[in-house]
Protein backbone atom coordinates (compact mmCIF):
# COMPACT_ATOMS: atom_id res chain seq x y z
CA UNK A 1 0.00 0.00 0.00
CA UNK A 2 1.19 3.35 -1.00
CA UNK A 3 1.17 5.95 1.71
CA UNK A 4 2.06 9.87 1.42
CA UNK A 5 3.79 11.82 3.75
CA UNK A 6 1.08 13.85 5.01
CA UNK A 7 3.83 16.21 6.46
CA UNK A 8 1.01 18.09 7.93
CA UNK A 9 2.53 21.47 9.26
CA UNK A 10 0.45 24.21 10.88
CA UNK A 11 0.87 27.95 9.80
CA UNK A 12 0.69 30.02 12.78
CA UNK A 13 -2.74 31.74 13.18
CA UNK A 14 -0.38 34.87 12.98
CA UNK A 15 -1.66 37.92 15.65
CA UNK A 16 -1.86 41.09 14.31
CA UNK A 17 -3.92 43.97 13.12
CA UNK A 18 -7.48 43.36 11.49
CA UNK A 19 -8.37 41.76 9.14
CA UNK A 20 -8.63 38.48 11.69
CA UNK A 21 -6.97 35.77 10.15
CA UNK A 22 -8.14 33.22 8.53
CA UNK A 23 -5.53 30.15 8.96
CA UNK A 24 -4.53 28.08 6.79
CA UNK A 25 -2.79 24.61 6.77
CA UNK A 26 0.00 23.67 4.63
CA UNK A 27 0.77 20.60 3.51
CA UNK A 28 3.89 19.30 2.07
CA UNK A 29 2.94 16.60 -0.74
CA UNK A 30 5.82 15.08 -1.95
CA UNK A 31 8.38 17.24 -3.82
CA UNK A 32 5.66 18.90 -5.71
CA UNK A 33 5.56 21.70 -3.39
CA UNK A 34 2.86 23.21 -0.57
CA UNK A 35 -0.59 23.79 -1.44
CA UNK A 36 -3.17 25.48 0.83
CA UNK A 37 -6.23 24.73 2.21
CA UNK A 38 -8.05 28.17 2.84
CA UNK A 39 -9.80 29.16 5.81
CA UNK A 40 -13.52 29.74 5.00
CA UNK A 41 -13.86 32.68 7.03
CA UNK A 42 -12.05 35.85 8.98
CA UNK A 43 -11.38 34.18 12.08
CA UNK A 44 -11.82 30.95 11.53
CA UNK A 45 -8.49 29.77 13.20
CA UNK A 46 -8.37 26.82 9.77
CA UNK A 47 -5.47 24.80 10.67
CA UNK A 48 -5.18 25.54 14.48
CA UNK A 49 -5.22 21.47 14.87
CA UNK A 50 -4.61 18.98 11.96
CA UNK A 51 -4.42 15.46 12.18
CA UNK A 52 -4.22 12.03 10.08
CA UNK A 53 -7.17 10.19 9.65
CA UNK A 54 -5.98 7.09 8.14
CA UNK A 55 -7.58 5.68 5.09
CA UNK A 56 -11.36 6.45 5.78
CA UNK A 57 -12.11 5.87 2.14
CA UNK A 58 -9.82 2.77 1.71
CA UNK A 59 -8.35 3.85 -1.23
CA UNK A 60 -4.89 3.27 0.12
CA UNK A 61 -4.13 7.02 0.45
CA UNK A 62 -4.28 8.21 3.73
CA UNK A 63 -6.56 11.67 4.43
CA UNK A 64 -5.97 14.39 6.28
CA UNK A 65 -8.35 15.84 8.84
CA UNK A 66 -8.21 19.78 9.24
CA UNK A 67 -9.74 22.14 12.24
CA UNK A 68 -11.20 24.92 12.16
CA UNK A 69 -12.42 25.93 16.05
CA UNK A 70 -13.46 29.27 15.21
CA UNK A 71 -15.96 28.65 12.22
CA UNK A 72 -19.30 30.23 12.34
CA UNK A 73 -21.49 27.48 10.18
CA UNK A 74 -23.88 28.99 10.61
CA UNK A 75 -23.92 28.85 14.63
CA UNK A 76 -21.75 30.92 16.08
CA UNK A 77 -18.40 29.59 16.86
CA UNK A 78 -19.17 26.33 16.71
CA UNK A 79 -15.77 24.69 15.59
CA UNK A 80 -15.49 22.57 12.26
CA UNK A 81 -13.35 19.85 11.65
CA UNK A 82 -12.79 19.07 7.54
CA UNK A 83 -11.88 16.00 6.19
CA UNK A 84 -9.52 15.72 2.90
CA UNK A 85 -9.02 12.55 1.14
CA UNK A 86 -5.24 11.75 -0.03
CA UNK A 87 -4.81 10.37 -3.37
CA UNK A 88 -2.04 9.99 -6.12
CA UNK A 89 -0.83 13.11 -6.28
CA UNK A 90 -1.41 14.54 -2.76
CA UNK A 91 -4.14 15.54 -0.67
CA UNK A 92 -7.44 16.74 -2.23
CA UNK A 93 -7.91 20.63 -1.45
CA UNK A 94 -11.66 20.36 -1.56
CA UNK A 95 -12.71 18.70 1.04
CA UNK A 96 -15.21 15.62 1.08
CA UNK A 97 -16.86 15.79 4.83
CA UNK A 98 -17.64 18.32 7.29
CA UNK A 99 -18.13 17.74 11.17
CA UNK A 100 -20.08 20.64 12.91
CA UNK A 101 -20.31 21.23 16.45
CA UNK A 102 -23.94 21.88 16.16
CA UNK A 103 -24.00 24.50 18.56
CA UNK A 104 -23.44 28.31 19.43
CA UNK A 105 -19.55 28.21 20.90
CA UNK A 106 -19.06 24.28 20.87
CA UNK A 107 -15.40 25.08 19.83
CA UNK A 108 -15.57 28.99 21.09
CA UNK A 109 -12.65 29.19 23.83
CA UNK A 110 -11.35 25.52 24.10
CA UNK A 111 -10.43 24.33 20.99
CA UNK A 112 -11.23 20.96 19.60
CA UNK A 113 -9.26 18.04 19.16
CA UNK A 114 -8.85 15.45 16.06
CA UNK A 115 -7.59 11.78 15.99
CA UNK A 116 -7.19 8.81 13.19
CA UNK A 117 -8.69 5.60 15.07
CA UNK A 118 -7.53 2.83 12.70
CA UNK A 119 -10.47 0.64 11.62
CA UNK A 120 -12.85 0.65 14.85
CA UNK A 121 -15.38 -1.65 13.21
CA UNK A 122 -13.61 -3.67 11.35
CA UNK A 123 -15.03 -2.68 8.27
CA UNK A 124 -12.26 -2.29 6.41
CA UNK A 125 -12.38 1.53 6.35
CA UNK A 126 -10.46 3.36 8.86
CA UNK A 127 -12.38 5.70 11.39
CA UNK A 128 -11.78 8.69 13.57
CA UNK A 129 -13.21 10.76 15.84
CA UNK A 130 -13.47 15.08 16.71
CA UNK A 131 -13.88 16.49 20.22
CA UNK A 132 -15.43 19.66 21.00
CA UNK A 133 -14.56 20.17 24.88
CA UNK A 134 -16.79 23.46 25.12
CA UNK A 135 -19.66 21.71 24.32
CA UNK A 136 -22.67 22.00 26.62
CA UNK A 137 -24.98 19.23 27.63
CA UNK A 138 -28.18 19.36 29.18
CA UNK A 139 -27.43 21.71 31.72
CA UNK A 140 -23.68 21.07 31.76
CA UNK A 141 -21.45 24.26 30.32
CA UNK A 142 -18.88 23.01 29.04
CA UNK A 143 -19.04 19.16 29.77
CA UNK A 144 -17.63 18.06 26.64
CA UNK A 145 -18.35 16.13 23.67
CA UNK A 146 -16.58 13.28 21.15
CA UNK A 147 -17.99 12.33 17.99
CA UNK A 148 -16.99 8.98 16.58
CA UNK A 149 -17.41 8.89 12.80
CA UNK A 150 -16.52 5.24 10.49
CA UNK A 151 -14.98 5.18 7.23
CA UNK A 152 -16.78 4.17 3.94
CA UNK A 153 -15.89 4.46 0.81
CA UNK A 154 -17.67 7.67 0.29
CA UNK A 155 -17.41 8.98 3.98
CA UNK A 156 -19.75 11.44 5.31
CA UNK A 157 -20.43 13.27 8.27
CA UNK A 158 -22.91 11.11 10.20
CA UNK A 159 -22.10 10.73 13.17
CA UNK A 160 -21.62 7.04 14.32
CA UNK A 161 -21.06 7.18 18.55
CA UNK A 162 -21.17 9.87 21.13
CA UNK A 163 -19.48 10.48 24.08
CA UNK A 164 -19.97 13.23 26.47
CA UNK A 165 -19.33 14.87 29.91
CA UNK A 166 -21.36 13.89 32.59
CA UNK A 167 -19.97 16.96 34.66
CA UNK A 168 -20.19 20.76 34.52
CA UNK A 169 -16.89 21.68 33.12
CA UNK A 170 -15.62 18.28 32.39
CA UNK A 171 -14.20 19.46 29.22
CA UNK A 172 -14.43 15.79 27.85
CA UNK A 173 -12.63 15.86 24.47
CA UNK A 174 -10.08 18.48 24.97
CA UNK A 175 -8.12 15.41 23.64
CA UNK A 176 -8.42 12.40 21.92
CA UNK A 177 -5.94 9.76 20.43
CA UNK A 178 -6.40 6.35 18.35
CA UNK A 179 -3.63 4.21 20.56
CA UNK A 180 -4.18 1.32 18.69
CA UNK A 181 -4.50 -2.22 20.22
CA UNK A 182 -4.51 -2.33 23.78
CA UNK A 183 -6.31 -4.91 24.59
CA UNK A 184 -5.14 -7.36 22.04
CA UNK A 185 -8.24 -8.23 20.26
CA UNK A 186 -7.30 -6.92 16.66
CA UNK A 187 -9.40 -3.82 17.20
CA UNK A 188 -7.83 -0.30 17.91
CA UNK A 189 -9.14 1.51 20.62
CA UNK A 190 -10.05 4.57 22.03
CA UNK A 191 -8.61 7.44 24.36
CA UNK A 192 -10.22 10.24 25.32
CA UNK A 193 -9.37 13.16 27.87
CA UNK A 194 -11.18 15.37 30.56
CA UNK A 195 -9.13 17.78 32.03
CA UNK A 196 -11.58 19.33 33.80
CA UNK A 197 -13.34 16.55 35.29
CA UNK A 198 -13.57 16.59 39.45
CA UNK A 199 -12.80 13.30 41.29
CA UNK A 200 -11.33 13.48 44.65
CA UNK A 201 -9.79 16.17 43.92
CA UNK A 202 -10.97 19.49 42.08
CA UNK A 203 -10.40 19.73 38.35
CA UNK A 204 -8.16 16.38 38.82
CA UNK A 205 -9.11 15.22 35.16
CA UNK A 206 -8.91 11.69 33.63
CA UNK A 207 -8.33 9.96 30.91
CA UNK A 208 -10.21 7.15 29.64
CA UNK A 209 -9.90 4.15 27.41
CA UNK A 210 -12.72 2.93 25.93
CA UNK A 211 -12.29 -0.67 24.06
CA UNK A 212 -13.95 -1.36 20.60
CA UNK A 213 -15.85 -4.34 20.22
CA UNK A 214 -16.65 -4.83 17.03
CA UNK A 215 -19.78 -2.86 16.17
CA UNK A 216 -18.60 0.37 18.23
CA UNK A 217 -16.78 1.58 21.03
CA UNK A 218 -18.03 0.22 24.08
CA UNK A 219 -19.63 2.85 26.23
CA UNK A 220 -18.24 2.14 29.29
CA UNK A 221 -14.32 2.94 30.07
CA UNK A 222 -11.78 -0.40 30.54
CA UNK A 223 -10.22 1.90 32.75
CA UNK A 224 -9.89 5.66 34.12
CA UNK A 225 -6.87 7.10 35.01
CA UNK A 226 -7.78 9.97 37.59
CA UNK A 227 -5.54 13.12 38.64
CA UNK A 228 -4.66 13.00 42.32
CA UNK A 229 -3.99 17.16 43.10
CA UNK A 230 -6.30 19.95 42.92
CA UNK A 231 -6.15 21.48 39.26
CA UNK A 232 -3.55 18.92 38.19
CA UNK A 233 -5.94 18.12 34.70
CA UNK A 234 -5.11 14.87 33.65
CA UNK A 235 -6.15 14.12 29.82
CA UNK A 236 -5.58 17.87 28.41
CA UNK A 237 -2.77 15.55 26.29
CA UNK A 238 -3.35 11.92 25.39
CA UNK A 239 -1.50 9.27 22.88
CA UNK A 240 -0.72 5.80 21.78
CA UNK A 241 2.78 4.92 23.05
CA UNK A 242 3.35 2.54 20.64
CA UNK A 243 4.05 -1.20 21.97
CA UNK A 244 6.67 0.50 24.54
CA UNK A 245 6.98 -2.77 25.94
CA UNK A 246 7.35 -5.44 23.33
CA UNK A 247 4.48 -7.44 24.22
CA UNK A 248 2.25 -7.39 21.58
CA UNK A 249 -0.31 -4.86 23.33
CA UNK A 250 -0.71 -0.84 22.53
CA UNK A 251 0.53 1.38 25.15
CA UNK A 252 -0.62 4.76 25.85
CA UNK A 253 0.77 7.75 27.51
CA UNK A 254 -1.51 10.49 29.54
CA UNK A 255 -0.31 13.90 30.33
CA UNK A 256 -0.50 17.04 31.83
CA UNK A 257 1.16 20.43 32.12
CA UNK A 258 -0.62 21.36 34.89
CA UNK A 259 0.94 18.79 37.18
CA UNK A 260 3.13 19.50 39.91
CA UNK A 261 3.11 22.93 38.65
CA UNK A 262 5.53 21.77 35.27
CA UNK A 263 3.58 18.95 33.80
CA UNK A 264 3.83 15.48 33.81
CA UNK A 265 3.06 12.30 32.06
CA UNK A 266 2.47 8.77 32.76
CA UNK A 267 2.77 5.46 31.09
CA UNK A 268 0.29 2.89 31.56
CA UNK A 269 0.49 -0.37 29.74
CA UNK A 270 -2.04 -2.62 27.57
CA UNK A 271 -2.72 -5.69 27.56
CA UNK A 272 -5.66 -8.33 28.35
CA UNK A 273 -8.89 -6.36 29.00
CA UNK A 274 -7.06 -2.77 28.16
CA UNK A 275 -4.23 -3.73 30.92
CA UNK A 276 -4.43 -2.01 34.51
CA UNK A 277 -4.49 1.87 33.87
CA UNK A 278 -2.06 2.20 36.26
CA UNK A 279 0.79 3.87 35.48
CA UNK A 280 3.99 2.20 35.24
CA UNK A 281 6.32 5.33 34.67
CA UNK A 282 6.31 9.15 35.23
CA UNK A 283 8.25 11.72 33.99
CA UNK A 284 7.89 15.27 34.74
CA UNK A 285 8.98 18.56 33.05
CA UNK A 286 11.82 20.88 34.25
CA UNK A 287 10.46 23.84 36.15
CA UNK A 288 7.64 25.43 34.90
CA UNK A 289 8.04 24.22 31.41
CA UNK A 290 4.08 23.21 30.92
CA UNK A 291 6.15 19.63 29.96
CA UNK A 292 3.33 17.64 28.33
CA UNK A 293 0.64 20.18 26.44
CA UNK A 294 0.83 18.11 23.89
CA UNK A 295 1.69 14.26 23.40
CA UNK A 296 1.96 12.28 20.42
CA UNK A 297 3.28 8.42 20.20
CA UNK A 298 6.78 7.52 17.91
CA UNK A 299 6.22 4.15 17.19
CA UNK A 300 9.79 1.87 17.26
CA UNK A 301 12.67 4.12 18.35
CA UNK A 302 15.14 1.61 18.31
CA1 LIG B 1 -8.04 7.50 1.65
CA1 LIG C 1 -14.17 1.33 10.12
CA1 LIG D 1 -8.71 -3.42 20.94
CA1 LIG E 1 2.84 -3.04 25.19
Amino acid sequence: MRRILLSAVLLASCVGPAPAPQGQAWVAIELTGPDSLLGTANGSRHGETVGDAGDVNGDGYRDLLVVAPGISAPESLEGRAFLHLGGPDGVEIAWTATMDGEQASAAASLDMAVAGLGDANGDGYDDFAVGWPSHDGAALDNGGIVRVFFGAASPNNVVDQTFEGAELEQMLGWAVAGPGDVDGDGLPDLLIGSPGWNGTFGDAGKAELFLANGTDFDAVPAWVFEGQANGESVGMSVAGAGDANGDGFADVIVGSPQSINRGQSWLMLGGAGGGTGLSVWAYSGPGSSDYATDLSGVGDVN
